[in-house]
C-alpha cells in the first residue's frame, strides 16, 4: 500500500519541528529550576594551584559552587572508553583518568573546572566569571605527530610517550612483498582535517533530583539514553540504574557528538542531589566548539603498488591519531576497527597492512562523527586509486573496474566479510548520471571562459548498522550492540512501536510506522512510534553507525512476527480455520480463498476481552523482541564530483555532483535522498571549508562560526541521485545504512576533481580558495 515500504512519505515529526513545536531539553522547565554554568580552563595545559569562589559565592542568587575534587570524595568514577584495544606487541592500551572536572591539572581548553549554581542562566554565568582559579601553566601540545617526538609535553604520568596504542591489522610481511614486486607504486601523505560536529541544537541537559525516593531524572540531548543510563549508573556511581531516568526528548542533530556522556551531565546529576534543585545546563556555541568531541585529524603515509595490468598488489598505510587529551567512548574504536577494517575498499587486494598509532594531546576529546574511520579510509583509498590512475596515465574509471570485487560473499585481508553489492552496476549508473561522456566538451567550454574545470571519483564502501554483538565483543567493545523493540497492539486496533533506537533528526516516526504499516496494512496514523524514555522503552543501544534502520527496524520487525502468530491463531480460532489459511492484508485478517475475515482491530478486541481465546492462550496482544544480525550492512555507492576552479582566485565551484548507491532496500526514498543530500554537504564541507585549528599551544583559533566555516547552500549544487540495489542478506528487511555514506563518499570525489582541474596533486583538505590558488601558482596554468 502506498504508506508501505518503498512509498515517499511526508515525514510524521515535520509539523512540530517545522511549526516551531519540537520539545527539545532546554525547552523543558522544571519547578525549582536553576542553572548551572561552568568554568572552563582558558590553558590547553596547567597544574590547578586553587580554587577561590569567594566572590562568585557573595553573588545574590548564586546558590553553590563545586569542584572537582568534590565529586571524587563522593565516588563519582571517571569517564571511561568503550572499546578496549591492544598494541601490536600484545599490550594492553594505555589511556589516561578523565575525571568530570577536574581535580588536579587541565589538559584541554575549555576543561570544566567547577560549576557554579545559580537562579538564573545569565547570573550563573556571570558568576562562573568570578571564580578564581590559580593556574600553573605547562608545556601543551596540540598535534598528534609532534606529540610523539621526543621531549614532547607529556599529558598523563601512565602514558608514556602520550602513545595510547600502537595497534595493526592485516599482514605487514606481505603487504611489503606485494610493494617489492610493484610494477608501480603510489604514495601520499594525507591529512584527514578535524571537524567539529555543529549540530544545530547544543547539548543540553537538566537534572532532577528528588529526595523522597532518592530518585534521578535527567532530561539530555543523547542519542542513546539507555546507554547513558548504563554507565552513568554502573561506572559513574551516579545512581543505581532503577533510581535513574533518562529522557532524550526531540534532539537537534547528532552526528555523533551526543553518543558520549559528558562531563556536563554526569555534573548536573549530583549537583541536583548537593543543591536539592534541579540543574539546567545548556551549552552556548563556543562552548559547543570548545567542548563537543571533533572529529577526523588523521596524519597518513600511504603506498599503494600496481601490476603492470593495473591490478592491486599490495597496500600499506600508517596513520597517526589524534585522540585528544581524554579517550571518549569510541575514541580508541573510530581510527581502528572502523578505519583500518575498510583498508580494501571496493577492491579485491590480497595484500593490505594498516598501522595506527593514537595519541593523546592538549586538543579537546576526538570521537565519531557521522561516518567515523570510515571517511578516512575512504579517502586514502579514494586519493590513491585517482593518483594512481594519473600516474600510470589510465582512465580512473577504468582502474577501479579492474580491481572491484565481483563475489559476495567476499573475505578481506582485514576481517569484514563483504555480503553484497554490485560496484560495476554503481559506476555505471553513476557515470550515466554524470554525463562522463560529456566532460570532455563542457571542460573545453569551460576554457573558453577561462576556468579549469575538473573531475573526480569516490568508489566507497561502508561497514554500518553497527552491531553484530558476538563480532564487537570479539574486537574489544565493552557492550553487546542488538537492538530491541516492543509492539504493543491496542484494544481497539491502534499500535504503540517503542524502540531503542533514538532519532535526531533521521525521521524514525515515519519510517519506522512505514514497516509496520506495510506489514498489517494499516494507515500509519494509527502507529505511534516510542522512544527516547528509559522509563518507557526498557533497554535499547541507540542510534550511531547508520544502525537504527539496520538494526532497530528489524527488532520491530521480530516483534511482529511473534504478534502476527499470535493474531494468527486468534483469527483462526474465533474463524473456525486452520492458521496456516489465515492472510493479513490491508487491514483484515481473512481466511485465505473465503470470504471470512475480521477487521485488525476486532482481533485487538478479541486479544483483550479474552472471551473467546483458544485454550490456554494469555490475554492481550504485546510483543517484544531484542534483534542481534549476523553481520554489519555493506552500502556502497560511485560518486562522482565536477567542479570549476577560478584560477584567478582559487575560489571552487562544485558544478555538478552526483550520488549512485547502494542501501539495499529502501524504506522511504525521500528521508533517504534527504540523507545523501545531507551526508554529502557535510563531506563537501571537509572537502573545503570545514578545519578546526588550535595554535601550537593548544589555543583553540577556530571557535566560532567567524572562524570555522560552514558549507551553505550556495557552496553545493543540486545533486544528482541515482541507485541501484543489492539487498542485505544479513537482515530481515534486507535494508543497508544509509545516514553516513554521503559524508564517507564525498570528500575524496571533491578533491580528486579539484587536482584534476588544477593539475597539481599537492593539495590537502580543506581545499580553501588560497591553498587552491598557491597550489595552481606551484605548478603553473594547465596546458
Ligand atoms: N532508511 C531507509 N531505507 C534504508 C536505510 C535507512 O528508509 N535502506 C531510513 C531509516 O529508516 C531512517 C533513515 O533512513 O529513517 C536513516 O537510517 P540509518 O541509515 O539506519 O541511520 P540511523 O537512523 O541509525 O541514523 C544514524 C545516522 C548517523 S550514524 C549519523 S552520524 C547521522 C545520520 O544518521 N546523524 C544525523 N543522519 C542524521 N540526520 C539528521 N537529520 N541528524 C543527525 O544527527
Amino acid at each position: 500500500m502506498s504508506e508501505g515500504i518503498g512509498a515517499a512519505v511526508k515525514r510524521k515529526e515535520d509539523k512540530r519541528f517545522i511549526t516551531g513545536r519540537g520539545k527539545y531539553t532546554d525547552d523543558i522547565r522544571m519547578e525549582n529550576q536553576a542553572y548551572g554554568a561552568f568554568v572552563r580552563s582558558p590553558h590547553a595545559h596547567a597544574e590547578i594551584r586553587g580554587i577561590d569562589a569567594t566572590a562568585a559565592l557573595a553573588m545574590e542568587g548564586v546558590i553553590a559552587v563545586h569542584t572537582g575534587p568534590e565529586l571524587k570524595e563522593d565516588g563519582i568514577g571517571d569517564i571511561i572508553t568503550g572499546w578496549a584495544i591492544h598494541s601490536k606487541d600484545g599490550n594492553p592500551m594505555n589511556v589516561g583518568a578523565w575525571n568530570p572536572m577536574a581535580t588536579a591539572r587541565v589538559r584541554h581548553v575549555g576543561e570544566p573546572v567547577a560549576i557554579v549554581i545559580a537562579e538564573s542562566q545569565a547570573l550563573a554565568r556571570l558568576a562562573a566569571e568570578a571564580v578564581e582559579v590559580d593556574y600553573e601553566e605547562l608545556p601543551a601540545v596540540a598535534a598528534a605527530t609532534r606529540a610523539l617526538e621526543d621531549g614532547a609535553p607529556l599529558l598523563h604520568d601512565n602514558v608514556p610517550g602520550n602513545l595510547i596504542f600502537d595497534w595493526e591489522i592485516g599482514d605487514e610481511a606481505a603487504a611489503d612483498a606485494g610493494l617489492a614486486g610493484a610494477a608501480h607504486i603510489t604514495e601520499l601523505d594525507i591529512v584527514n582535517n578535524r571537524l567539529a560536529p555543529n549540530a544545530i541544537e547544543p547539548r543540553s541537559a537538566i537534572a532532577v533530583y528528588n529526595d523522597i525516593d532518592d530518585h534521578y531524572t535527567l532530561y539530555t540531548t543523547s542519542q542513546n539514553p539507555h546507554v547513558a543510563r548504563l554507565v552513568l549508573s554502573a561506572f559513574y556511581n551516579v545512581a543505581p540504574e532503577h533510581k535513574l531516568r533518562v529522557i532524550a526528548p526531540d534532539v537537534g542533530g547528532g552526528f555523533g557528538s551526543k553518543i558520549y556522556i559528558y562531563p556536563e551531565e554526569i555534573t548536573c546529576l549530583w549537583a541536583s542531589m548537593k543543591t536539592g534543585r534541579s540543574v539546567k545546563w545548556t551549552s552556548d556555541r563556543s562552548e559547543a566548539f570548545m567542548t563537543d568531541a571533533h572529529a577526523r585529524d588523521h596524519v597518513t603515509k600511504a603506498r599503494m603498488g600496481f601490476d603492470a595490468d593495473g591490478k592491486i598488489v599490495g597496500l600499506k598505510v600508517n596513520t597517526v591519531a589524534n585522540i585528544g587529551a581524554y579517550a571518549s567512548l569510541f575514541a580508541t574504536a573510530t581510527p581502528t576497527y572502523l578505519y583500518g577494517t575498510l583498508l580494501s575498499g571496493q577492491y579485491d587486494i590480497t595484500n593490505v597492512y594498516c598501522d595506527v598509532k593514537a595519541v593523546h594531546t592538549n586538543t579537546v576529546p576526538v570521537d565519531a562523527y557521522r561516518g567515523a574511520g570510515r571517511p578516512e579510509a575512504t579517502f586514502v583509498m579514494e586519493r590513491l586509486m585517482e593518483t594512481a590512475a594519473r600516474e600510470m596515465g589510465m582512465d580512473p574509471a577504468e582502474l577501479r573496474r579492474r580491481n572491484f570485487i565481483t563475489e559476495f560473499p567476499h573475505q578481506t585481508p582485514v576481517i569484514m566479510t563483504y555480503d553484497s553489492g554490485d560496484f560495476h552496476a554503481l559506476l555505471e549508473k553513476g557515470q550515466a548520471a554524470a554525463d562522463v561522456a560529456g566532460f570532455a566538451a563542457r571542460k573545453a567550454e569551460a576554457a573558453s571562459r577561462g576556468k579549469l574545470r575538473g573531475i573526480g571519483y569516490s568508489c566507497y564502501i561502508e561497514a554500518c548498522g553497527i552491531a553484530p554483538s558476538k563480532a564487537v565483543g570479539s574486537l574489544g567493545a565493552g557492550v553487546g550492540l542488538w537492538e530491541s523493540a516492543e509492539v504493543r497492539v491496542n484494544p481497539v486496533g491502534t499500535i504503540e512501536i517503542l524502540t531503542g533506537s533514538h532519532a535526531h533528526g533521521q525521521g524514525h516516526e515515519t519510517t519506522f510506522a512505514q514497516v509496520v504499516s506495510d506489514r498489517f496494512g494499516l494507515p500509519m496514523d494509527n502507529i505511534t512510534i516510542v522512544h527516547g524514555d528509559t522509563d518507557k522503552v526498557q533497554m535499547g543501544m541507540g542510534t550511531y553507525g547508520s544502525r537504527s534502520g539496520a538494526v532497530g527496524m528489524n527488532a520491530i520487525v521480530k516483534a511482529m512476527d511473534k504478534v502476527e502468530a499470535k493474531v494468527k491463531k486468534i483469527a483462526a480460532h474465533t474463524l473456525e480455520a486452520s492458521e496456516d489459511d489465515i492472510v493479513i492484508e490491508d487491514g483484515e485478517v481473512k481466511v485465505a480463498g473465503t470470504d471470512k475475515k475480521m477487521a485488525w482491530h476486532e482481533v485487538g478486541l478479541a486479544a483483550y476481552t479474552a472471551h473467546n481465546l483458544p485454550d490456554g492462550m494469555e490475554p492481550g496482544l504485546k510483543e517484544g523482541a531484542f534483534y542481534d544480525p549476523t553481520n554489519f550492512t555493506f552500502p556502497s555507492g560511485t560518486y562522482i564530483c565536477e567542479v570549476e576552479v577560478d584560477p584567478e582566485t582559487g575560489v571552487v565551484e562544485i558544478v555538478q555532483f552526483t550520488a549512485a548507491d547502494d542501501f539495499g532496500t529502501v524504506i522511504n526514498p525521500m528521508i533517504v535522498e534527504g540523507q545523501v543530500h545531507g551526508g554529502v554537504t557535510q563531506g563537501i564541507g571537509q572537502a573545503l571549508l570545514e578545519n578546526v585549528v588550535y595554535d601550537e599551544d593548544g589555543q583553540l583559533i577556530t571557535g566560532s562560526y567567524m572562524d570555522y566555516c560552514m558549507p551553505r547552500a550556495d557552496d553545493v549544487p543540486s545533486y544528482v541521485l541515482e541507485h541501484s540495489t543489492t539487498v542485505a542478506p544479513s537482515n530481515p528487511l534486507g535494508v543497508k545504512g544509509c545516514g553516513e555514506a554521503g559524508a564517507i563518499g564525498s570528500p575524496p570525489a571533491v578533491i580528486n576533481a579539484i587536482t584534476d582541474a588544477i593539475g597539481n596533486n599537492n593539495l590537502t583538505m580543506p581545499a580553501t580558495p588560497q591553498k587552491v590558488w598557491a597550489a595552481i601558482q606551484e605548478v603553473g596554468l594547465p596546458q
